[in-house]
């Protein structure tokens, strides 16, 4: 017993210089990480990119409700849990605590308040939804399409349709104009791929055989960055690309020196035969990496 008591003032000792550390830590990192401005920006919006598109704002404002209605019930339920903890500790006196069955008030309580819960939830998703899906005719229509294992972006111009591909070297970059709709129409002549862009709040599936779609109305002028987020094979990391938003002048611009550079079919290029000429990858590369 005598040599029990040194060994168990050390242990307890050990601990509290450990918490001691990692409470400094914390308070550290805290300290060091939450300063600029950008950081206070991403707390607020929850680790969400700021949106660049009208529609992003609703998918934004849907994220932070959900996770504050998320907290509310956490902390409600957390209080209750430590509570309870702390109020039928287990006691000298060794008493079970008063055993609450059929209960009517709490078995009413549990069982309508989860339910109102997801009915507003679903209710707010489906609102933000119709917002984000909106199918009015919008001021520009681009023809996306993503094949193995990069982009085309058609854009109509001058009864002619105009357009930039990427290969296997080249980024291709999609020019939009600010302050209008521009609708994506989504093809891919080969295997599912998943157009989005993380600072637009939206992506959506491009799947052989379905005509998906979705538009945006991009509210600032800026540079972003846009990717296929389905793991659709070999190269799949290649498939980035580039988003300009500029203004209608120089959307103009863009389109015509695309006219200028000969960069100009009759319909949009949906991919196909067309699309693997693009890739600008050597076939006996691609096997190798297929193997
Ligand atoms: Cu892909």
């Amino acid at each position: 017993m005598s040599l029990q008591l040194p060994e168990r003032r050390d242990r307890s000792g050990t601990f509290h210089r450990r918490l001691t550390l990692l409470a400094l830590f914390g308070i550290s990192l805290i300290t060091l990480t939450g300063c600029s401005s950008e950081s206070r920006g991403e707390w607020e919006r929850l680790a969400m990119p700021d949106p660049a598109t009208v529609e992003g704002e609703s998918t934004l404002a849907l994220w932070q409700g959900a996770w504050i209605a998320a907290l509310i019930t956490g902390v409600f339920v957390w209080g209750l849990i430590f509570y309870a903890v702390v109020k039928f500790r287990r006691r000298s006196d060794d008493e079970i605590p008063v055993q609450t069955r059929y209960n009517l008030p709490l078995e009413i309580f549990y069982t309508i308040f989860p339910i109102i819960m997801v009915v507003v939830f679903f209710s707010h998703t489906v609102r933000v939804q119709n917002v984000v899906l909106d199918d009015s005719p919008p001021d520009n229509t681009i023809t996306v399409v993503g094949q193995q294992w990069t982009w085309t972006f058609n854009h109509p111009y001058d009864n002619q349709n105009v357009y930039v591909s990427g290969d296997g070297n080249v980024i291709p970059t999609l020019v939009l104009p600010v302050d209008e709709t521009t609708r994506f129409e989504l093809r891919t002549p080969d295997v599912i791929h998943d157009f989005g862009v993380p600072g637009f709040l939206i992506k959506m599936d491009v799947m052989p055989g379905q005509e998906n779609h979705f538009q945006v109305t991009p509210k600032r002028i800026g540079t972003y960055a846009g990717k296929c987020y389905e793991l659709c094979g070999v190269y799949h990391s290649r498939m980035l690309f580039n988003v300009e938003i500029v203004s209608r002048a120089d959307y103009d611009t863009y389109l015509q020196g695309l006219e200028d550079a000969g960069d100009v079919t009759d319909e949009p290029i949906l991919g196909g035969a067309y699309a693997n000429e693009q890739v600008g990858l050597d076939p006996t590369d691609a096997e190798e990496a297929d193997q």
